[in-house]
């Protein structure tokens, strides 16, 4: 049995959700309905990162209390994942007791293996980033991500990362694959070869995060929390629970290559420091700008994206944002990018396939899946391009390569509209010869096979349009298992509907 895990980093609660964050958490949605139409055993998890200094800051800048300002914050999250259609099994929280419970299990299990030691920490913060600098990161009195940055001196735990360095680089050795893609792998391993530091772990001049049971002045380094919560969504710490074997490791981490460095550096650590398995893969994907400027509250242009849904559609935007550049890579977001896209991927290759075959069969062909009579060369060459898609979009997939798997499918589209355009339906249904007349079914028939495949394998990609036009086509059985029987002929199809409008620039 093919199992998949598939994570987005929880996002902090220190702001509305932005397009960001809707972009991590479709890209795991969409590997998470992939797999499941695959027939593998998913969970899909998401949520909110609640604790810590920038989160007590939010909240106090909003006048009120930590606890009121989170659950009101965490709403907002779930509400996006329900506006864009994110089908997580676990919606965690970090506030959660269950939580709480697993990660001060794992602390526990660091602290009786040796990995935790007290001492103090004197050196620089940056709180946008809840992360440490050393001296020599510093620029210009800035972190490197240009975050500002304070002096802190207090009491705390360490972990014992620096007795790591060699067992991290022993495993990205041993599995290659572990980091994607290759450029941000190096990136990692050329930080653990730069040395590993042991790390602060520990808090005390607040009290807003997990406590540590043992020494209740300090609670957790937000980081340590935060990342534990992708095995208190497997039940952790009750290792034997069945979820935990049955999901740890097989595991994609997926996270913006801003937290990259905590997901390959300190999360595998902490996780080998207490006996359990690292990650199998940790995929780190680009940034997005817009109209080429770094998005941000003080330039005032941030996408919002639940603006762009009401506007353009969910799954156009679903579809754009998986399209538009290579997973993995940077990208830009333009009104006109968006507009392009929908009007030539979406409305003339796809909706105008759909549209004028199902129309045409409804008009006339008895408004039913026609039946083939025998199929020549041409027929099988686009069939069996069609039938190929099986194999192509799960390497695809299994790489988190989201924009070839958009272009593979597009690909069967510009086969199959070339298809129409030289077998001509229309004249063959004009032509007096009966011959012409079969000929015209087999034709549709064909077409009406390569239809249902794309409609079956953009489901992950855009739900709603999917489903609409499996439902013209009459289709029950949706998943990719279906696509092994051929096409039924003389199932009665429901009147065809537009599915992708063109859109206006002026939107
Ligand atoms: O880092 N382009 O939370 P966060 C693409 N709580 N992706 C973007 C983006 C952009 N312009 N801006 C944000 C945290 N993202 C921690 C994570 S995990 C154990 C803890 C996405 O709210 C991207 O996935 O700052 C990035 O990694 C994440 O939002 C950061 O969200």
């Amino acid at each position: 049995m093919t199992v998949r895990y598939i994570t987005t980093p929880i996002y902090y609660l220190n702001g509305e959700p932005h397009l960001g964050h809707v972009y991590t958490t479709i890209a795991g949605d969409v590997l998470a309905r992939y797999w499941r139409l695959a027939g593998a055993e998913v969970k899909f998890l998401t949520g909110t990162d609640e604790h810590g200094q920038k989160v007590a800051q939010a909240a106090e800048v909003a006048g009120e209390s930590p606890k009121e300002y989170t659950d009101k914050l965490s709403k907002l999250f779930l509400e996006m994942t329900k506006k864009i259609k994110a089908s997580q099994d676990v919606f965690m929280r970090t506030t959660e007791t269950r939580h709480h419970e697993a990660a001060q299990a794992l602390w526990k299990k660091l602290e009786d293996a040796g990995q935790i030691y007290k001492s103090t920490y004197a050196g620089w913060y940056a709180v946008r980033d809840e992360a440490y600098y050393d001296e020599g990161e510093i620029v210009e009195g800035k972190a490197p991500t240009g975050a500002p940055v304070e002096w802190m001196e207090e009491s705390s735990y360490f972990f014992r990362l620096s007795a790591w360095e060699r067992p991290l680089l022993d495993y990205y050795e041993a599995n290659p694959q572990a980091i994607a893609p290759v450029g941000r792998r190096n990136e990692v391993l050329s930080f653990i070869k730069g040395g590993l530091r042991d790390l602060s772990i520990s808090r005390t001049k607040f009290t807003w995060g997990v406590p540590i049971l043992s020494d209740p002045e300090h609670v957790m380094y937000v980081w340590i929390d935060a990342l534990t919560n992708y095995i208190t969504a497997l039940g952790y710490s009750k290792v034997e629970g069945e979820a935990f074997q049955t999901f740890w490791p097989e595991v994609i981490h997926l996270m913006g290559k801003d937290i990259l460095r905590f997901h390959a550096v300190y999360w595998p650590a902490f996780l080998m420091a207490a006996g359990l398995r690292p990650p199998k893969r940790i995929f780190a994907h680009g940034w997005w700008t817009h109209d080429g400027e770094k998005m941000s509250k003080s330039l005032g242009n941030v996408v919002d994206p639940f603006k762009l849904i009401d506007t353009f559609g969910l799954d156009s935007v679903r579809y754009f944002l998986m399209r538009e550049i290579p997973f993995g890579q940077d990208g830009d977001y333009s009104d006109a990018a968006m507009i392009q896209r929908i009007n030539s991927d979406l409305a003339n290759d796809l909706g105008n396939l759909v549209q004028r075959v199902l129309s045409f069969i409804y008009k006339n062909a008895e408004a039913q899946i026609p039946h083939p009579d025998q199929l020549l060369g041409e027929d099988r060459e686009m069939l069996a391009k069609a039938a190929h898609l099986h194999d192509i979009l799960r390497d695809d997939m299994e790489a988190q390569a989201l924009q070839v798997y958009c272009q593979h499918i597009w690909e069967v589209i510009g086969d199959a509209n070339r298809y129409v355009d030289a077998q001509k339906p229309w004249s063959l249904k004009k032509s007096e010869n009966p011959q012409d007349q079969i000929r015209m079914k087999t034709v549709l028939y064909v077409l009406t096979e390569v239809i249902r495949h794309v409609a079956i394998y953009i489901q992950p990609l855009m739900p709603d349009a999917a489903s609409r036009i499996l439902d013209q086509l009459n289709q029950e059985d949706r998943s990719f298992e279906a696509l092994k029987i051929p096409l039924k002929s003389g199932v009665s199809l429901m009147e065809p509907q537009p599915i992708f409008p063109r859109v206006e620039s002026d939107k």
